[in-house]
């Protein structure tokens, strides 16, 4: 086995110095935080994303530079697996630990062992293909992970700016090329074609859909939605605003879907264009959420976040694949987290299996796995639809007994094509919610209808030390510090349809607190006493307890 290419590595480290004063951690989303600490970072992962590669027998990992819906002088990075999807967890702490080594000798020592533990043969081949947004600080934060592609001996391809969903896209398509599971043509042309054919299939025998208004957060999503438009042509017309991508500080500033999930409010660059009755939806910075939106006849802003969505497209699904007579055999399940809101949960399991996971991702998208059709969402606006390789082989072969099942086959198989099956994409997610709405010939308001959402609010906590709490049950219940949960049960009993939960949260230095009741005032009320109680508990000064925590 040949050995580190040491000589390359040192050389080019001593160009990437690790700040003294910062422990970096690779979290639910990759690393994340102010760009302009970095640097080290990227050229580690590129290192890392090499091994990865070599590890695999030297598949393509993907790398994307992005810092999602943070501000703009956020940046990050995450690693893509060969299939798309996130890196295998494991791998993120060996991430984490590379990342803290303090100096080039003991990045060096921190390399050995990990390639040693790991039995890396270093003699494979290693290929990576990377992209970022449009964040300012990412061509420098590029050229350092390029640096670490050649300190590794990796092939590099560039994919340029683009969303992080086509770039998990490009990843599945290169590693499947030429074989049955092929994904796809591996580059952007391929995947606006894949999905725009499939979309165009999907909604031939319909009336074209109203113009849609979409929000680009300032950020990549915009040229990608512009891309998609010209793909799309006459078949649909999309209403691009916020799409100032080099406007200093526009990234996300009050705009975007995480604005508008965590305010539950309009972004006010749209007050003056959309219309009453009008949908519209917003995309975050990195077009990998989606938040879909309605102002009603009087002109009243609805949100429609990602439980809607999966509401809206679960049950779709459902009813294709019964009309196809395919329900005995195809079984569709939705995954959710504890942020579902509970109206969502009590409507989709009256329909079929829901399962509730932990927040994040890879939780969710590993339990949809278990399905042959899994939906997930998260309430935020992430998720998607994942078509398991039994079902598809099953839509490929059946033999559909009258013309309804025959069309509701190909409309599943068209369905295949439109989802992007490795990650929630926002512009995928999109064309799929306007293909239901579409087929049901409804609007906003009807889809809205499915269910009336239960009022809620979502309160941060700042604590001493937010890893003391621990959680069991899908984080819906707390296991320490002990007793909190006892008291939190106690409260939540005194409000009608009272539900609210606890829990760390990993993006950011705080503890999340959750509650839901009937009423409005009550929802809020119930989620500012459980504050309450988790900041006397931890130890908060009650002489400097937020006054809103009553
Ligand atoms: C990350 C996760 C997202 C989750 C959010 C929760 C990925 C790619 N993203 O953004 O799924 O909803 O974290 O944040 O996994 P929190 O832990 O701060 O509440
Ligand atoms: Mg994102």
């Amino acid at each position: 086995m040949s050995g580190l290419p040491v000589a390359s590595i040192k050389e080019l480290s001593e160009k990437h110095p690790k700040p003294s004063d910062i422990k970096f951690t690779y979290g639910t989303a990759g690393f994340r935080t102010l760009a302009s600490v970095l640097d080290s970072v990227l050229f580690r992962v590129g290192i890392l994303a090499g091994l990865r590669s070599k590890k695999l027998d030297g598949k393509t990992i993907g790398v994307m530079v992005t810092a999602s819906h943070n501000p703009e002088q956020d940046n990050g990075v995450k690693l893509v697996d060969p299939r798309g999807e996130m890196l295998e967890s494991s791998w993120e702490s060996h991430a984490t630990t590379l990342s803290n080594a303090s100096s080039t000798d003991e990045f060096i020592s921190a390399l050995e062992a990990f390639v040693r533990d790991a039995k890396i043969d270093l003699s494979k081949p290693a290929r990576v293909v990377y992209a970022m947004d449009t964040r300012p600080s990412g061509p420098a934060l590029v050229s350092a992970l390029e640096d670490g592609l050649r300190a590794i001996g990796a092939d590099g391809r560039n994919a340029g700016v683009t969303t992080t969903p086509i770039l998990h896209y490009l990843v599945r398509a290169i590693n499947t090329k030429g074989t049955a599971e092929a994904y796809g043509d591996d580059s952007e042309d391929g995947y606006y074609t894949k999905l725009t054919n499939a979309f165009k299939k999907l909604v031939s025998a319909k009336p074209t859909p109203s113009p849609l208004l979409i929000d680009c957060a300032n950020g990549v999503g915009a040229n990608a939605a512009k891309k998609l438009a010209e793909y799309l042509g006459d078949t649909f017309s999309l209403v691009l605003e916020n799409t100032s991508i080099t406007a200093p500080g526009a990234l996300n500033n009050a705009c975007g879907a995480d604005f508008v999930k965590t305010t539950q409010k309009l972004p006010s660059s749209l007050s003056n264009i959309i219309k009453p009755g009008q949908r519209g939806c917003s995309l975050d910075g990195d077009a990998d959420r989606l938040m879909y939106f309605h102002l009603d006849d009087r002109g009243q802003f609805r949100m429609l976040d990602g439980d809607k969505i999966a509401a809206l497209v679960a049950a779709f699904i459902v009813e294709l694949v019964k009309a196809a007579g395919l329900d005995e055999s195809i079984k569709v399940g939705v995954v959710q987290t504890a942020y579902a809101n509970g109206a969502s949960t009590k409507y989709l399991a009256e329909r079929l299996p829901v399962k509730c996971v932990s927040t994040g991702v890879k939780h969710l998208h590993h339990a949809a796995e278990h399905y042959d059709v899994g939906v997930y969402f998260e309430a935020n606006g992430h998720g998607t639809v994942l078509f398991s390789p039994d079902t598809l082989a099953k839509l490929a072969d059946y033999q559909p007994s009258t013309p309804a099942q025959s069309t509701a086959v190909e409309h599943l198989v068209n369905l295949t094509q439109l989802i992007n099956q490795t990650v929630g994409d926002a512009l995928s997610d999109m064309l799929l919610v306007e293909v239901v709405l579409a087929h049901k010939a409804y609007g906003g308001l009807e889809w809205d209808s499915l269910y009336v959402d239960l009022p809620n609010r979502l309160v941060k906590v700042v604590v001493a030390d937010r890893h003391i709490f621990k959680t069991v049950d899908a984080e819906r219940r707390l296991t320490s510090p002990v007793g909190l949960q006892d008291k939190i049960d106690s409260l939540v009993g005194k409000y009608e349809g009272g539900r609210s939960f606890v829990r760390p949260s990993g993006t950011e230095d705080v503890v999340r607190v959750y509650a839901e009741a009937v009423v409005k005032s009550q929802a809020d009320e119930l989620a500012f006493r459980v504050a309450g109680l988790v900041y006397d508990e931890t130890g908060g000064d009650p002489a400097t307890r937020p006054k809103e925590f009553l």
